[in-house]
């Protein structure tokens, strides 16, 4: 390699040495509550209701003067965050509706200035989550705003009440989302990262001075991948919805946002819902590639998280404490196959395998292409520790080990262990 190109290289690593500490604390937590939350919820039929509807702008603000959640309690949420074994809380502080759930001089169509509530969710969560050791983050949709006469997407846009060719996207830039922006990280504290979303249409340039924006005003926090669709922006990967990524796909790290239902926004229509088992074999799935889990919930128009969806996420998280040393700070699996039987993290000198008991096979796991001799292997929920019958094959050649690990005889869990 030439000067230049060691240089450029060098650079590159610094770069990205900065990246990994600034994003650390994220990539450590592993796991988080997505929350979609707004006047959507009154109607109960999803987040994109007023674009299914094309309900004009003057009829979907009725919505806000109705819209009163009362029952909304930001310690209850948190605390079902800590519960269910989450270390942070993205909420939408404005989805594509346009409505802030929050105090805005910038912009009056917010729950302070349009609803009779008179409260502002979003200082009453900053101040819960600061209290409980959560980090909040923001949704905000910067591209998708069917209120704003100004906004400008590549396809989705309230075309019922404005001209396309009327439009004029720097209103709405420089108006609208630029000092919302300003509100959301100068007025809540010290905010994880903000969760953009459907950037179709942003300009290079306008992506540019967004990221630029919010290093000027917290240069710490986090921005996700959907900030733009010009290639590497964004600090970490927002997969899409769902969708579990591959470890090693991308040098960046990454993250699965997931319904518990098949809807983000609350929805009386759809009453499909994750077990509590497969949400567990789920979050496995993603950490055991490496990624993190943003698990979402829709609050009722009254301010409460669903009770069913708040007892799944009780039973998640007692299997997440149970099993928070595999979970919290570990890396993925070093190996890049998919595994039948659950999925591996792992710190120095420790294998968590997260193994499903309906897949132990019978005569023994067998793992293949160990580089160490293993000491022991316990059930991690076991409070005695008490030892799996473990056995070792040794490949001279190939200076591996193969394990062969029998299941406990009284599993604890459906997801165990440790070595
Ligand atoms: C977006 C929003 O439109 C939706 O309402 C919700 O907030 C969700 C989390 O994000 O929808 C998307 C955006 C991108 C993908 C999927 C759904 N994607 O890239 O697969």
């Amino acid at each position: 390699m030439d000067e230049q190109g060691k240089q450029k290289d060098g650079l590159n690593l610094v770069k990205m040495a900065d990246r990994d500490q600034k994003t650390e604390w994220w990539t450590k937590s592993r796991f988080g509550m997505f929350i979609h939350w707004g006047l959507y919820a009154i109607p109960a039929q999803g987040e994109w209701f007023m674009y299914a509807q094309k309900l004009p702008v003057h009829e979907y603000e009725k919505l806000a003067q109705q819209f009163n959640p009362t029952a909304f309690n930001a310690k209850a949420w948190v605390t079902l965050a800590k519960e269910a074994g989450m270390r942070y809380i993205v909420i939408t502080a404005k989805h594509h509706d346009g409505f802030a759930m929050f105090q805005s001089k910038a912009d009056p169509f917010n729950i302070m200035d349009a609803s009779p509530f008179g409260r502002d969710p979003m200082k009453e969560l900053a101040e819960a989550c600061q209290e409980a050791g959560i980090t909040l983050c923001f949704y905000y949709s910067h591209v998708i705003d069917w209120h704003h006469p100004h906004s400008l997407h590549k396809e989705h846009n309230n075309t019922w009440d404005y001209k396309l060719e009327e439009k004029r996207f720097s209103e709405y830039w420089e108006g609208k989302v630029k000092p919302q922006l300003r509100e959301l990280l100068t007025e809540y504290g010290k905010i994880g990262l903000l969760w953009f979303d459907t950037a179709g249409g942003l300009s290079e340039e306008d992506s540019k001075d967004i990221v630029q924006y919010v290093r000027s005003l917290q240069p710490e926090c986090l921005m996700n991948s959907r900030v733009s669709h010009f290639m590497g922006m964004g600090d970490y990967v927002s997969k899409g919805d769902n969708e579990i990524g591959m470890s090693g796909e991308d040098r960046r790290p990454w993250e699965t946002p997931m319904t518990l239902n098949q809807s983000w926004g609350y929805t009386t229509r759809d009453q499909v819902w994750k077990t509590a088992e497969s949400l567990i074999h789920k979050l496995v799935n993603v950490i055991g590639k490496g990624g993190n889990l943003l698990l979402n919930v829709g609050p009722t128009p009254e301010g409460e998280i669903p009770e069913l969806s708040a007892q799944r996420l009780r039973e998640v998280g007692e299997w997440t404490h149970r099993n928070a040393e595999s979970i919290y700070g570990t890396d993925g699996s070093p190996f890049p196959c998919e595994l039948q039987w659950g999925g591996i993290t792992t710190r120095p000198g420790r294998l968590y395998l997260h193994i499903h008991n309906n897949k132990w096979p019978e005569n023994g796991l067998r793992i293949h292409g160990i580089r160490n001799h293993v000491l022991c292997a316990y059930s991690l929920a076991d409070p005695s520790k008490e030892e799996l019958r473990l056995e070792q094959t040794y490949d001279e050649g190939l200076n591996l080990h193969t394990l062969s690990l029998q299941m406990p005889p009284q599993p604890t869990d459906a997801y165990v262990s440790v070595i």
